[in-house]
């Protein structure tokens, strides 16, 4: 598993001439985002200044990482750019396809035996491609990352929204699709639009109740679900000097809620403390060398306003814990405000389960603060009225805390100790219910609670807050309890008042593990054999998707017009269709069943105008009928379409059936990657109220595509069921390599066509 220490090193030796020169083209003083980026150009030189919002730039990360819910189809992919190895460093993590039902051990042992044939495809394609592999109870990617490979100063990505979890040890950490990584991968740039960068001066320090996950909920607050989105928010003052390194990578985890491209800090003690304890101490000495690249320019600090495209302060002395949720992380309450909220919009008051963990808030801190309220329950005498999970975060965090006995703490108050593992997280919940349809509320620890992502109940509220304040909120099973300031009603009938939460960063024995989970790559692996069985249903090769036909294209169907927000649950669910991640038609089947038609209100039911007898029917179904008859569709959505996850199976089940084009108000910023480089059109209103011209039964001709260009503006005539039409303009961000996969019918078209010498 060892980090690669001269990789570093190479890194900080050429960063200090790479800023200088940026610094020079740039001509002003430069952030930290700046510097990172800066230092990582494809091709080293730094030769001009890119306008941040504005320039595409070619980059050259450091390391790949990958889950194996999006590896699958990353690694599909990377089998036909016929390449012989990764180019980088990179990495497979088993986190996402263990169902929580009963506890650790029985549920990695169902996890094993059920997914024994994508599980054995992952660890043989690493094995053949020189990718480190992490086998199925190893941990969350996002833990194992900052936990091994994570670096001050460095640039990854990884295929999975929460990678800018590492920007908690000061790497530029960037979630992408599985396409992206496999530019990387095959030693190709990976382009990025230069981001903006948001600045948020922390001051003061915090204390009570109040945890590092309460500045990124009071964040979410402030800059909502798409606030972030094209920017880089980097934290800095002498608040997030007093924030553990783990504490920083919650923040940072949770970056993506609220679109951002990442979120980073600058190198300080607190990192170097972690770097030391998880056995980096080179790594931290290193860092410590180039400290000063690892910050941004004191010209920045001293006058963040001239520097940053926005600026937000918060203080940390008197930031209170918050709880967000239903339904959205950025629906931000203090938790002052809490209980009134809760019933004033009568969201179910008791609280039925509580779940600590998740790749945002599973470091020993975390615990050690969660485990500080659980013990009360059995030293003050109370009655745990919900119940409660915990999901560590990887193999070493586990040990370490059963080893320190705060598992049996948990145990104690009646929790549950899940696998390490995404689990609850991402819908891998067998939860014992008696009516999954009951309306109900539960809190988490985890970062996102869109509806249905849990347990699959759309009248399941889920609240997102602190470990400390789910562990408080499980005991009392109330949601219009204050723990700051409210009682409990003991066994014994006295009125008892939980003392704050204490924790400690890191653990004083060391942390300590037995069998990490770890399996390094054959040195030479090109007599590895891939066997995929065309039998499969969890697993099915990639055929190419087909070139553009050189036209514009003319007399599409409208498929669906979706209504109000459309993640990329809602287009492509997670939970039980997990298990198709590695099939595309299999898992096609789930496209777009959450979303809401906003001609009749519902999910899955859209009008088939080519059917016999005009009828509705599932959109799946519907997308693949108009694709039986060569007929392609058209996707049209609200504002921040495919916010959420970087799964690319949202962009590739459209293609698959026959969807030629996604126009909507606006795009999450993966997601709309992940449509180019399928070569898709993913298309934005010019005027945001044609919107509304679209109705039910159009079909709808894209023009304009025979002169497609950077900046230039395409066109879409509607032709309504009434014989009227409408012409509307549409708005893209394609520049020309973009247009290119466009073309060629997707980026991976473009680079097999390049490797044959035919491009
Ligand atoms: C998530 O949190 O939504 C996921 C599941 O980790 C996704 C990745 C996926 O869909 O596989 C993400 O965040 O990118
Ligand atoms: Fe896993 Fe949840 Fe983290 Fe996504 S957010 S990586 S599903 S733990």
């Amino acid at each position: 598993m060892a980090f690669d220490l001269e990789m570093i090193q190479a890194v900080y030796a050429g960063m200090g001439q790479r800023i200088e020169a940026a610094r020079t083209a740039v001509g002003r003083p430069l952030t930290l985002t700046e510097k990172i980026l800066y230092a990582h150009l494809y091709g080293g030189n730094v030769t001009q200044s890119f306008e941040r919002g504005v320039s595409y730039v070619d980059f050259a990360p450091d390391r790949v990482a990958m889950q194996d819910a999006t590896a699958q189809m990353a690694l599909l992919q990377f089998m036909q750019a016929g390449k012989a190895q990764a180019a980088v460093p990179s990495t497979v993590h088993c986190d996402h396809l263990i169902q929580a039902r009963d506890g650790a051990n029985e549920d990695l042992a169902v996890a094993n035996d059920e997914n024994r044939e994508v599980y054995d495809f992952l660890a043989s394609v690493s094995n053949k491609y020189g990718i480190g592999f992490w086998k199925p109870g190893a941990g969350i990617i996002h833990q194992v990352v900052l936990e091994n490979y994570a670096f001050p100063g460095g640039m990854m990505i990884g295929t999975d929204s929460h990678t800018p979890n590492a920007g908690g040890l000061g790497m530029i950490a960037i979630g992408v699709g599985g396409a992206d990584a496999v530019d990387v991968m095959a030693g190709m740039a990976w382009e990025l639009k230069f981001p903006k960068v948001i600045g948020v001066k922390l001051t003061g320090k915090m204390n009570g109740w109040t945890s590092a996950k309460d500045v990124i909920l009071r964040v979410a607050g402030i800059l909502t679900v798409k606030g972030g989105t094209g920017a880089i928010v980097e934290y800095f003052g002498e608040g997030a000097n007093n924030l553990s390194a783990t504490g920083k990578g919650t923040i940072c985890n949770m970056g993506a809620e609220i679109g951002a491209t990442t979120s980073v800090f600058s190198y300080d003690e607190k990192m170097g403390d972690y770097l030391r304890g998880t056995s980096r101490a080179e790594i931290a000495e290193a860092a410590a060398a180039v400290a000063h690249h690892l910050r941004a320019d004191d010209e920045v600090y001293a006058n963040p306003e001239a520097y940053y495209d926005q600026l937000i302060e918060i203080d940390l002395n008197t930031l209170e814990p918050y709880v967000n949720g239903p339904f959205t992380p950025d629906a931000a309450w203090p938790i002052s405000q809490f209980a009134a909220a809760v019933k004033e919009h009568g969201w179910p008051e008791k609280l039925e389960v509580g779940l600590i963990g998740s790749c945002t808030n599973s470091s020993y801190e975390d615990i050690t603060r969660a485990a500080s309220i659980a013990e009360q329950a059995v030293t003050k005498g109370l009655t745990v009225n919900a119940e409660f999970t915990v999901t560590p975060g990887s193999e070493l965090v586990r040990y370490t805390v059963e080893r320190d006995g705060l598992l049996d703490t948990f145990a104690q108050m009646g929790g549950v100790v899940l696998a390490n593992a995404c689990g609850p997280c991402i819908g891998q919940w067998a939860r014992h219910t008696d009516d999954p349809k009951r309306r109900n509320s539960i809190i988490t620890s985890f970062n996102r609670n869109f509806a249905k992502r849990n347990d699959g109940n759309p009248n399941t509220h889920a609240f997102v807050a602190s470990p400390e304040i789910v562990t408080a909120f499980a005991i009392a099973g109330d949601l219009t309890f204050n723990p700051l300031t409210d009682t409990l009603t003991s066994k014994d009938g006295q009125q008892v008042k939980l003392d704050e939460p204490r924790g400690v960063e890191m653990p004083p024995q060391g942390f300590a593990v037995e069998d990490a989970g770890y399996q390094a790559p054959a040195e030479d692996g090109s007599g590895v054999q891939v066997l995929v069985d065309p039998t499969s249903d969890r697993l099915e090769l990639l055929e190419p998707f087909k070139p553009w036909e050189g036209t514009d294209l003319m007399g599409l169907r409208l498929l669906i017009k979706a209504q109000g927000k459309c993640t990329t649950d809602h287009i492509s669910m997670a939970g039980p269709w997990l298990k198709y991640r590695g099939h595309l038609d299999n898992i096609s089947n789930n496209m777009l069943i959450g979303a809401t038609n906003a001609f009749n209100g519902e999910a899955n039911k859209v009008r088939d105008f080519v059917a016999q007898g005009d009828t509705y029917n599932t959109v799946p179904q519907v997308a693949r009928n108009y694709k039986s008859m060569h007929i392609g569709t058209v996707v049209v959505g609200d504002e921040n379409y495919g916010e959420g996850s970087s799964r690319e199976h949202a962009a590739m089940e459209p293609r698959h059936l026959g969807v030629r084009a996604v126009i909507v108000k606006s795009f999450a910023r993966i997601h709309e990657t992940n449509l180019k480089k399928q070569g898709m059109l993913g298309l934005t209103f010019a005027n945001k109220a044609d919107y509304d011209l679209i109705e039910e039964g159009d079909t709808i001709d894209i023009l304009g595509l025979t002169t497609f260009a950077p900046g230039k503006q395409l066109q879409a005539r509607l032709h309504h069921v009434d014989g009227d039409t409408d012409l509307i303009y549409l708005n893209h961000t394609y520049n020309e390599g973009q247009i290119e996969w466009f073309k060629a019918g997707s980026a991976l078209n473009l680079i097999r066509l390049k490797e044959a010498g035919q491009a």
